[in-house]
């Protein structure tokens, strides 16, 4: 059995591209009339030593479906989801919560900005550590 790439699915991996890398938290409805619209699912994150330890490296939702990625971490960092474009800073000891509404369709990095006082320095400069993201996040289109 053969694979064949077709010019629409080479389409959509750099549309995924284009999305992760341009942020497009602004064509997005941003504004939810609810705030506390149920999350459909929560998936808790740990890292630990700069990884996360648990399996998932990619997370598969519905488009539209609410999630809550709940982070902890064993040193203080900077996480980042791209496309989405949250930020957010997790200490030791805290849960921190990164609710996405799925609107977008693509496969989306979460990377770490910094650990220890990099995580501080929230600098508008986009750093990455020189590692692999943490994980992705996939939206599946409806
Ligand atoms: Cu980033």
């Amino acid at each position: 059995m053969k694979k064949i790439l077709t010019p629409q699915s080479a389409a959509g991996v750099s549309l995924a591209f284009f999305l992760a890398c341009l942020a497009p938290q602004s064509q997005s409805q941003s504004a939810s009339p609810a705030t506390s619209q149920a999350v459909e699912r929560q998936v808790a994150l740990a890292i630990v030593q700069r990884k996360i330890a648990a399996k998932p490296p990619t997370i598969r939702v519905r488009q539209h479906e609410k999630i809550s990625l709940a982070w902890t971490s064993d040193e203080i960092v900077n996480i980042h989801l791209h496309g989405y474009d949250q930020l957010l800073i997790v200490k030791p000891g805290e849960t921190v919560s990164m609710r996405i509404d799925a609107s977008v369709p693509g496969r989306f990095p979460v990377s770490a900005h910094g650990y220890g006082a990099a995580a501080e320095d929230k600098g508008k400069q986009h750093k990455h550590q020189h590692m692999a993201p943490l994980m992705y996040l996939e939206v599946l289109p409806q």
